[in-house]
């Protein structure tokens, strides 16, 4: 990487996937992002957003959801502007859970799941997440802060069996 290259500085995570049946549950899939300091990058995280929980300072913003996946286009997005993280903050990680409160469900039961990550008109990546098809949950992708003090993407698609909120304690532990 060269050292002038300029570092991230906001970037965009889009989820869409197409509704149950008519006759079954909805499909609830939510994104989820989790930050992280310097002296714990892979231990709990600092605080998370997701459809529940807000970035204290505003940065990290869920700027679209959904708990069917109905209509056209993005169901859920969330906008890092990475740039005005504070420097404590060395580490971001994104990811995809589907709410199990009708039972268990696994993305291989989901139709149509897309996740894009973007930066401005740039795809940094772009996944239909089946090869996570028996996972309940799953990261995509992560930011972390480089020697220089820029942010770095790297695509991290893992999956995960459990349920939403074992998964936010747990999904920065790689
Ligand atoms: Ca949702």
């Amino acid at each position: 990487m060269s050292p002038f290259s300029k570092g991230i500085e906001t970037a965009e995570v889009t989820l869409r996937w197409d509704p149950s049946p008519a006759d079954a549950p909805p499909h609830d899939l939510d994104l989820i992002a989790a930050t992280y300091e310097g002296e714990a990058p892979h231990g709990r995280p600092v605080y998370l957003v997701h459809f529940d929980s807000r970035s204290p300072d505003g940065t990290i913003t869920l700027t679209r959801e959904s708990e069917t996946g109905q209509g056209f286009g993005t169901d859920e997005a969330l906008k890092l502007e990475l740039d005005r993280l504070a420097d404590s903050f060395t580490r971001v990680v994104v990811g995809v859970a589907i709410q199990q409160r009708h039972g268990r469900r696994t993305f291989g039961e989901i139709s149509r799941t897309s996740i894009k990550i973007t930066e401005g008109y740039t795809t940094l990546a772009e996944d239909d997440l089946s090869s996570v098809s028996g996972a309940t949950a799953a990261t995509v992708a992560e930011f972390t802060r480089d020697e220089a003090g820029n942010w770095r993407f790297h695509k991290a698609l893992r999956g995960f069996d459990i349920d939403p909120e074992e998964f936010t304690a747990t999904m920065g532990d790689a």
